[in-house]
């Protein structure tokens, strides 16, 4: 196979695979749907607009001391995205990563990505509805499955799941039970449960173990969770001598639940949260640290029977990450996430994985807050999958080995779907 036919069919397998995509923070319709401000499906343009990434990148065009915070987040969401528009697609060029995905969108939805203002996007976001909105971006993505983000401690989402247990009821989407604090903050986390009605106390007496893993269960029952997940920040150890209830947590509470039911958990390692770093930026205010590998290697040891889906934020802990995947079949890295969703990380990190795991990772999920964004994150992705692929064939033909289209396609379907959809499964 030439290059040019070899580059013309990674392209073609890697756009026709439907991808599953393993984190999302988007929801199904039943959970209400923006600009109805109770909505958590987030989706238009203004919301693209104003997606987090991009209010911290107009703060660097137009500083706190311009626009005091509190001006910014005392606008309606029209007035916010009207300003970032201004500042970062008109009198400045939208050259990075999340500006040019807007255009993508916008493109691949067939309109013109070169407005000065956002009255015709709005226009035409207003003659959409949501629930076919979804199949439409779903198709134009090519993804067959969006696995949510359901923080149980999170109010709102909890209270909807209450009133209805069925909200997450709907064949397009997949529930994750999402449960931070009790990890990063066990004893607020505890207070909660015993507020919900379940018996436990911060110091692990009493009922707390049997107690904790009830609220669990019932939630994984609930929600018809497929993974459990967790963001960590960059000083997670495992096990951490300074925190003995973290490690007795996941000791003798979560991984044996876990391992009964075949679930994996989700480590998303590395997140340093705004109140350590810039509070008024909201969610944009969140940073990263490197973290420690070898807590993974201890959890994947100590646990065989327990299975481990991690992605780290920092650049510099994924050659190491790459390494402790080779010595454990029960942890399986997925994705570039958050800040290393940028095309030239994007593709170190997948050329490495490649290198080092085979096609025995998932390269990429999402991570859309907003619905429109799968069409973007999924096209820039493909592209950079693709290109990378075709490298790593073409290395192969020169070492004689005869790349086949059956090959390529196989490929395709373990890195955007399979290696998921039976990891979660095995
Ligand atoms: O913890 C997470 O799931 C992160 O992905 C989010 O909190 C983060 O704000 C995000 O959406 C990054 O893309
Ligand atoms: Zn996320």
């Amino acid at each position: 196979m030439d290059r040019a036919t070899l580059q013309t069919c990674v392209a073609q397998a890697i756009n026709a695979q439907p991808v599953t995509d393993l984190h999302t923070h988007c929801y199904t319709p039943k959970f209400g749907a923006s600009p109805d401000s109770a909505g958590l499906l987030l989706w238009g343009i203004d919301e693209l607009v104003v997606y987090h990434y991009l209010v911290a990148e107009v703060y660097r065009v137009v500083p706190a001391t311009v626009l005091p915070y509190e001006s910014f987040w005392a606008m309606s969401k029209v007035e916010q995205a009207d300003h970032i528009w201004k500042y970062l697609f008109v009198e400045r060029t939208p050259l990075s990563e999340a500006c040019r995905g807007i255009l993508t969108c916008l493109m691949k939805l067939g309109l013109d990505p070169n407005e000065k203002t956002l009255t015709s996007y709005r226009q035409w976001f207003s003659e959409q509805s949501p629930d076919a909105y979804i199949d439409k971006v779903m198709q134009i993505a090519n993804v067959d499955s969006i696995t949510m983000t359901n923080a149980v401690f999170d109010d709102a989402e909890r209270a909807l799941w209450l009133d209805d247990p069925t909200v997450g009821e709907d064949p397009r989407f997949e529930a994750v039970l999402r449960i931070d604090p009790l990890l990063r903050d066990w004893p607020g986390a505890t207070a909660k449960l015993r507020a919900w009605g379940y018996d436990v106390n911060s110091d692990f007496s009493g009922n707390t173990i049997d107690e904790t893993q009830r609220f669990l269960c019932e939630w994984l029952d609930r929600q018809k969770a497929i993974y459990v997940a967790m963001s960590l920040p960059p000083e997670f150890l495992y096990p951490d001598v300074a925190n003995p209830q973290a490690d007795r947590f996941i000791r003798e509470i979560m991984l044996p639940v876990l391992a009964d039911r075949g679930l994996p958990w989700a480590m998303m390692i590395g997140a340093r949260m705004r109140d350590e770093v810039n509070p008024a930026l909201g969610d944009a205010g969140d940073m990263l640290g490197k973290a420690d590998v070898l807590s993974v290697v201890n959890l994947c040891r100590e646990f065989p029977n327990n299975k481990f889906m991690v992605t780290m934020l920092s650049r510099e802990n994924q050659h190491e990450l790459c390494i402790a995947a080779r010595k454990f079949g029960n942890l399986m890295l997925f994705g570039c996430w958050w800040f290393l969703n940028n095309p030239s990380i994007i593709e170190e990190m997948t050329r490495e994985r490649l290198e080092l795991l085979g096609t025995s990772f998932c390269p990429q999920h999402s991570d859309a807050r907003v619905l429109d964004q799968l069409i973007y994150k999924w096209d820039h992705s493909r592209k950079i999958i693709a290109k990378v692929l075709t490298d790593k064939y073409a290395d192969l033909i020169d070492s004689g080995y005869r790349v086949t289209a059956d090959h390529i396609k196989r490929d395709a379907a373990l890195l955007l779907r399979d290696n998921f959809r039976d990891f979660i499964r095995a």
